[in-house]
């Protein structure tokens, strides 16, 4: 049974593509976020193109987005499994290159520890493909230590 929570949260989810015209999939997939039941888009970053990180095949587009959800946690997943699945998202192996990744970032102000679900997202701090868009639209978030430690990766903003 969903719950929806009276006041929302501020949620920040991370974008990814590498298959396909992965500029017209993230640039649709901000639009479907921003019509989700319960839900209101705050801020959506650049776009960037980025080198694969720990992963194969071609450049990725990556974005952060911040949305305001009175859906909650567990329902917000559902809702970004269910647009990965409707892009064709397949899932061969670990980090495979992909139609359509997105992860959430940041839930409020919770954490969860459970084996298909990790909030804050574990190894965020370790990708510029994720601190570089969520710094331009939520500077508070990251650190200066925290983007310096990722400035080797190659990460192009659009213009
Ligand atoms: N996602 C990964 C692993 N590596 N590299 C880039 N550049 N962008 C991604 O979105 C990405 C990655 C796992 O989800
Ligand atoms: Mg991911
Ligand atoms: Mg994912």
């Amino acid at each position: 049974m969903s719950q929806v929570l009276p006041d929302g949260v501020l949620a920040f989810v991370a974008l990814g593509a590498n298959l396909g015209d992965a500029q017209t999939t993230v640039l649709q997939a901000i639009d479907d976020l921003a019509r989700l039941p319960h839900t209101r888009l705050v801020k959506a970053s650049s776009l960037y193109r980025t080198a694969p990180f720990e992963a194969s095949g071609p450049d990725f587009i990556n974005a952060v987005i911040a949305l305001q959800t009175r859906l909650d946690l567990r329902e917000l997943l559902l809702k970004l499994h269910q647009l990965e699945n409707a892009q064709g998202r397949e899932r061969p192996f670990k980090n495979a290159p992909r139609t359509l990744d997105l992860d959430i970032l940041l839930y409020g102000d919770v954490s969860v520890n459970s084996p298909d679900l990790q909030i804050p997202h574990p190894r965020m701090t370790e990708r510029a493909f994720v601190l570089v868009p969520l710094a331009e639209i939520a500077p508070e978030r990251v650190t200066g230590e925290q983007l310096r430690v990722v400035q080797g990766q190659l990460i192009h903003r659009f213009d």
